[in-house]
């Protein structure tokens, strides 16, 4: 798989509002500042075209990407991002849910996990949810650049193990830092496969 071109396309603020399902879909989800949308621009090659933020939270929208005019890479946001308006967080999260339930164009949902951290409780929550929705997954560590492979090996099989009940050999997993640019190309090829 080569990104020629990547273009941003919308935000939308509900399901209601995104595009047309006319095209594949493959999803980043995960906690704020885990790095979707700074592993979003490693692979496009383009350093800004998704908003990398410091501050926790920063992307609210569903965003949606062109790539090479045949596929879409969609940057949701964050979960688990503790705003003091609760109702707030509730909004973002049924986005989620109703996204990734209802979008009949999307064939992968890729899970963002921080490699620095042993398992957190709302990630294997989401995950153990998304088992239970049969829509296809895989798990990307994030950041390894901050850890030597050992420990990041350790965080990986503790997520694993905390999350349970996969069958056969497990979710396809990935190590990714935007630092090393580790996990760019299999990332990439992993993408050519999944796409009809
Ligand atoms: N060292 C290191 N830092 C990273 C890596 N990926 C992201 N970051 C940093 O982590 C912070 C958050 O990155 P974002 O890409 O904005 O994270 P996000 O998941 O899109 O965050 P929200 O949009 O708030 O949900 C930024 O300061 C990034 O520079 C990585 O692989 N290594
Ligand atoms: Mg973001």
């Amino acid at each position: 798989m080569r990104i020629k071109s990547s273009t941003f396309i919308t935000s939308a603020t509900d399901v209601g509002s995104c595009p047309e399902p006319t095209v594949p879909e493959l999803a980043f989800i995960g906690r704020s500042n885990v790095g979707k949308s700074s592993l979003l621009n490693l692979l496009t090659g383009r350093e800004s075209l998704a908003k990398v933020s410091s501050t926790p939270g920063r992307t609210q929208l569903i965003n949606f990407f062109n790539i090479n005019d045949t596929f879409r890479l969609v940057d949701l946001p964050g979960y688990g991002y503790a705003k003091p308006l609760k109702h707030d967080r509730f909004r973002f999260q049924d986005m989620i849910v109703n996204y990734i339930t209802g979008r009949v164009s999307l064939q992968r949902v890729l899970v963002l996990i921080d490699s620095r951290h042993s398992p957190h409780t709302i990630d294997v929550e989401f995950v153990q949810w998304l088992q239970g929705t049969q829509v296809p997954l895989a798990l990307v560590f994030t950041k390894t650049d901050k850890l030597k492979p050992a420990p990041v090996e350790k965080n990986i099989a503790d997520f694993l193990e905390a999350t349970g009940g996969w069958k056969d050999e497990g979710p396809p997993i990935f190590r990714t830092s935007i630092k090393t640019r580790e996990g760019r190309g299999e990332l990439l090829s992993f993408m050519g496969q999944v796409l009809p």
